[in-house]
């Protein structure tokens, strides 16, 4: 009897003080965030209904599961919080002790992690994410972002132009470095590798490197200009810090990293690295449209923009709004807004949350993706000079070839700076004369 009575005293006291967490434990719209919470947007379409799709988003992210689980007082204190439901949009705050502060994939883990898959949600995108000041201090963010840039590239004020060398691929190494050196003997500051170009049998990393910068110092010497190659380094971790290091002992002052099929943890580590390469970090974005471009369901490319400056790229790609890819406006314009101000208010033009970015530097936006020299002036005017202007086929597929291709773009980007229509420009510079004949529209 005794025992019986003893175990059930022990389960009653044991239950007293434990508290029960279901879905609608995690829903308190009267809870204000604390400074340290890190707070979350999110689009949701419920199942049922919305309160019971945000508790779960927030239980599921934070410390709960599908089921009632008692737990001590303390885990209901550090789960996560439903604080605004209006409409389809929920807040959630994340108190700091769920996160390690430096750990990008366990943050994400968190907050963009199985809840995506939930039977209690038809849709989530995790559209903005505020970091508190105790997550943001853990990181160095960009080493030389937009103004270390500048200075490297010896370029005050104008937008950086740059190609991606085309074919994507199949060029062999040294005719890679040639037409690299024709589009920065026509006015390219940089000449990158396409995403997928790497260390093929066609065209090995190695032997494109050591071509590509012995091109770009004569083309330095021709054009008293200071130019820049991007090759590109994505590999396994301990391959991309090899590469890397390789690129720096060869006299390289930039890389590119495809960002998104890299990932997060080996980006870490490339940052880490970098304290000691000192090299410009070019983050490409191919993969992130998988992730970001359903408006209602993935995570928004905004969230991935301030991940990448958190970490410490210093330039990233973040569309066109007029080019050949998906990129609206309010989307790109939000991102660069992002990606070079030091404090962000929410507002209704894409910012759902304050962010303060403290001592992480800004980064160089890149706008790429069938871009002709027709965009430019639009692109300046709506973007401002803190951009990188990059042109494929705009640059390589000019009726005259590569050299005039760069030449019609740098001549673009001096008649849009000077308020001059392209028209007139056109009508002394025959390599912008013929790219607009060619490409047709000019967009102000
Ligand atoms: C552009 C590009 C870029 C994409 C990236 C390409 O070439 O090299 O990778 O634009 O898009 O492979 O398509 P073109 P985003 O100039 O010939 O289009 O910057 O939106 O990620
Ligand atoms: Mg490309």
């Amino acid at each position: 009897q005794m025992c019986i009575r003893d175990s059930f005293y022990r389960i009653w006291f044991r239950n007293f003080f434990l508290k029960k967490m279901e879905y609608m434990d995690y829903v308190d719209l009267k809870y204000r965030p604390e400074k340290d919470d890190l707070i979350c947007e999110f689009y949701v379409k419920p199942s049922k209904s919305i309160e019971e799709a945000a508790g779960a988003v927030a239980s599921e992210s934070s410390t709960g599961t599908w089921t009632e689980v008692k737990a001590p007082e303390r885990v209901k204190k550090i789960s996560a919080k439903v604080f605004s439901i209006k409409g389809n949009y929920i807040k959630i705050a994340y108190p700091l002790q769920l996160f390690e502060p430096s750990n990008v994939p366990q943050i994400l883990s968190s907050v963009a992690g199985n809840i995506f898959g939930m039977k209690e949600i038809k849709a989530l995108k995790l559209l903005d994410v505020s970091f508190p000041k105790k997550i943001v201090r853990e990181f160095k963010g960009p080493l030389f972002g937009i103004p270390g840039v500048r200075k490297l590239l010896k370029v005050k004020e104008r937008p950086l132009v740059g190609t991606i060398i085309k074919p994507k691929l199949g060029l062999t190494a040294r005719e890679h470095a040639k037409r690299a050196y024709q589009a920065w003997i026509g006015g390219c500051d940089l000449v990158k590798d396409d995403e997928n170009l790497t260390n093929q049998k066609f065209n090995q990393f190695k032997k494109r490197v050591i071509e590509t910068l012995k091109l770009k110092e004569k083309a330095e010497r021709e054009t008293g200009e200071r130019k820049a190659y991007l090759p590109n380094i994505t590999a396994e971790t301990k391959e991309m810090l090899r590469r890397a290091r390789f690129v720096k002992e060869n006299n390289g002052t930039y890389v590119m990293v495809d960002i998104i099929t890299a990932g997060w943890s080996s980006l870490q580590t490339l940052r880490e690295e970098n304290e000691s390469l000192s090299l410009v970090l070019h983050a490409h974005r191919a993969g992130y449209a998988a992730l970001s471009r359903n408006p209602r369901h993935g995570i928004s490319m905004l969230v991935i923009a301030k991940i990448a400056r958190l970490i410490g790229l210093d330039q990233l790609h973040i569309g066109t709004i007029v080019g050949k890819m998906d990129t609206p406006k309010r989307e790109v314009v939000a991102i660069d807004q992002e990606i070079e101000k030091s404090i962000i208010r929410s507002d209704k033009a894409g910012h759902i949350l304050e962010q303060e970015w403290f001592h992480i530097k800004p980064m160089f936006a890149v706008c790429s993706g069938g871009l002709h020299p027709g965009h430019v002036p639009y692109l300046i005017k709506r973007l401002g000079k803190n951009i990188v202007l990059q042109f494929g086929g705009g640059i390589h597929g000019h009726p005259l070839g590569t050299e005039s291709g760069a030449r019609a773009v740098r001549q673009a980007v001096n008649a849009a700076l000077e308020g001059i229509p392209l028209e007139e420009a056109a009508k002394k510079q025959k390599e912008l004369k013929l790219a607009l004949e060619r490409w047709k529209k000019i967009y102000y």
